[in-house]
């Protein structure tokens, strides 16, 4: 054990604390909290243990470091970011990498030392006459092959609040298993503040705004920003740190959702799926009558010859536009129910309740939001109209607050994974549903090739078309094309492979108009379900299998007595647009044979087999085919 460290620890921390952290085994634990109070120079340091008075302790300290406020409901409080703040920053999310290792230039990295430099300036006694709070996770459930334990240091009492309620506590893990681990390490701080509505608190250099990974050591920085995506630890700042060790290792850790799909437990059958941020996700896996693993991260391993699938997480960090009773029955639920949640970036309406887009008809013309008094038609510094509430305004709650949770959430064996859905943002090509021939060919057309339109989660223009392979692009940590060979071996050998399906919620028509229901949703995720299941079969398409009309019309009758699902609607939704697909490969594979380090061979060879597949279609029955052709 270092003597140096434990010194300062030793005089750095009161008795208690200093007696907590000693505890834990692990010098590396020892060495890397004494080494950032050195360089951050905290007033005071808390060390979080699992027992409930350490947990009330840091809820508390979000109220008195004015980071979080009460709302009416009790047990819900609100939290504001900076209003430039209110997303992920991938402009300044870096990984920090020897000159020797080359990671593409579709992946954002610089000098590790210059950027390990310039980081440590930023840390520099910035938790001036703050708290340092200390923490213990697991990724993934303990005990598990799956576990990862981390270590979280922030000055943030919101960062270490949202993280109980979204990971695993672990501190009694590392006391009981620590030593020699290899753990995942965070160090955060939210830097100067300024005051926001409510008087609340939010970080205020946004110009020093910095988010850098160093795989070398597994461990990441984050400074002066709040918003969860940058600075929750364990979320997407872990998954980095998940992909390059599972590209390592030999499984996957993916943005992906988990859920249970069946009438019944025994009948359940288990999907992951992977859709860009904002691009129902979260509704998919909330879905009313199936239930929820996990809305956005699963680590995924082959075990005894089957995939087996566990949430990284515990919680919903979700998007509130657009949730309403009737949509999204179980997340309305819960978020009407007394279930501890932090709400973020919403508007705290004069009952002191909270407001999204969509939560209603009708907004209230004033409240307060992170502009302080807001009121319909306040401008922002540029002249621009203030929203209400932001279009990523979030919550975060633990699953257990989800009536339909499944019982294998922590399940240390996972769950059997039968089936994967790729989703994106995609107005004119990909039908709503449609599976893959077969492994290799789902890794290829439907995740490899993954394009999805940019939305509000991430800081910048919305709308734009972005090349998005199996919606991780944000957090990949390995080159792309290494990233897209480890999926294809991950199951190329299993007689029984995961089917592989696409789905997209967001086709439009000619004019303009979405060719979904919000809710249809259910249907296209029954149907998968049939499939995996063998009950029902499928037309064979250049692009894939899709469903039979007099298939889904039972899955709509049963789901949707009050509504006719018409052949036409079928025709509208299901007609293989060549046009389209033609472009995107042609897009795809520019982008692979131009951008892309160590792209596989299989990418290309599966690209052009469809694309003469498409041609051949093209040659016999014209450009726009109806599915009843095949
Ligand atoms: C996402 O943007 O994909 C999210 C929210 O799930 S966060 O990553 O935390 O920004
Ligand atoms: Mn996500």
């Amino acid at each position: 054990m270092d003597q140096d460290a434990i010194g300062l620890l030793e005089s750095h921390l009161d008795d208690k604390n200093f007696k907590k952290l000693i505890a834990i085994d692990n010098p590396r634990v020892h060495d890397f909290v004494a080494n950032y109070i050195d360089i951050c120079r905290p007033a005071s340091v808390f060390v979080c243990t699992d027992e409930k008075k350490d947990i009330d302790y840091i809820r508390k300290s979000a109220w008195r470091n004015r980071e979080e406020a009460p709302l009416s409901m009790p047990n819900h409080t609100i939290h504001f970011d900076n209003y430039k703040d209110q997303a992920r920053d991938k402009d300044n999310t870096k990984f920090l990498l020897p000159e020797s290792y080359n990671i593409g230039p579709e992946i954002n990295a610089m000098n590790r030392e210059r950027g390990l430099k310039e980081v440590h300036k930023i840390l520099h006694r910035m938790m001036k006459g703050r708290e340092m709070y200390v923490r213990f996770f697991s990724l993934g459930p303990t005990n598990s092959p799956f576990t990862i334990p981390c270590l979280q240091l922030t000055d943030s009492a919101y960062v270490a609040h949202s993280e109980d309620i979204l990971y695993r506590q672990a501190y009694d893990e590392f006391v009981k298993n620590g030593k020699n681990r290899e753990i995942f390490r965070f160090v955060h701080s939210q830097g100067r503040l300024q005051e926001a509505g409510l008087d609340l608190m939010v970080s205020r250099d946004l110009k020093k705004r910095r988010v850098y990974i160093d795989l070398m050591e597994n461990t990441i920085f984050s400074t002066n920003t709040q918003y969860a995506g940058n600075t929750v630890g364990m979320k997407k700042l872990a998954l980095r740190l998940a992909i390059n060790k599972a590209s390592k290792e030999g499984w996957l850790a993916e943005h992906m959702l988990l859920m249970g799909v069946g009438d019944t437990q025994e009948k359940m059958t288990y999907f992951a799926g992977a859709f860009p941020s904002a691009c129902g996700k979260t509704s998919t896996a909330t879905l009313a009558g199936d239930t929820i693993v996990g809305d956005d991260i699963a680590l995924l391993r082959k075990i005894n010859g089957s995939i087996m699938g566990v949430n990284m997480e515990r919680g919903i960090f979700g998007i509130l536009p657009g949730i309403n009773a009737s949509d999204d029955k179980s997340q309305w639920n819960a978020l009407n129910s007394d279930a501890e949640i932090i709400f973020s970036n919403i508007l705290v309406t004069d009952k002191n309740e909270p407001y999204w887009d969509g939560k209603s008809d009708t907004w209230p013309s004033k409240g307060i939001n992170h502009s302080g008094d807001w009121f319909d038609g306040k401008l922002d510094d540029m002249g621009r109209k203030i929203p209400p509430a932001h279009k990523n305004a979030r919550f975060c709650m633990a699953l257990e607050n989800m009536e339909n949770v499944d019982p294998n959430l922590h399940n240390p064996d996972g769950v059997k994974v039968s089936g994967i859905i790729y989703g994106g943002r995609d107005s004119d090509t990909f039908v709503p549903v449609e599976e893959a021939f077969d492994w290799i060919h789902g890794v290829i057309t439907k995740a490899a090739a993954l394009e999805s339109e940019t939305t509000a989660a991430t800081l910048g223009k919305r709308g734009v078309r972005k090349f998005n392979p199996m919606s991780n692009i944000d957090f990949l940590s390995v080159p792309i094309g290494t990233y897209i060979k480890n999926h294809i071996d991950f199951a190329k050998d299993m007689p029984d492979a995961p089917r592989i399906f696409s789905v997209n919620y967001f086709l439009k028509d000619m004019s303009g108009k979405y060719l979904n229901h919000k809710s249809d949703k259910k249907i296209w995720v029954r149907w998968m379900d049939k499939r995996v299941n063998n009950e029902v079969k499928a037309i064979r398409t250049p692009t894939g299998l899709i469903p039979y009309y007099d298939d889904l019309v039972p899955i709509f009758e049963n789901f949707f007595p009050d509504i006719t699902y018409t052949e036409d609607e079928y025709i509208n939704q299901f007609t293989v647009r060549i046009p389209q697909h033609l472009a995107k490969i042609k897009r795809t594979l520019k982008m692979y044979a131009a951008r892309i380090l160590y792209t596989p061979e299989e990418l290309f060879d599966v690209l052009e087999d469809q694309k003469e597949r498409l041609e051949d279609a093209r040659d016999r029955y014209g450009n726009y085919v109806s599915p009843f052709k095949f």
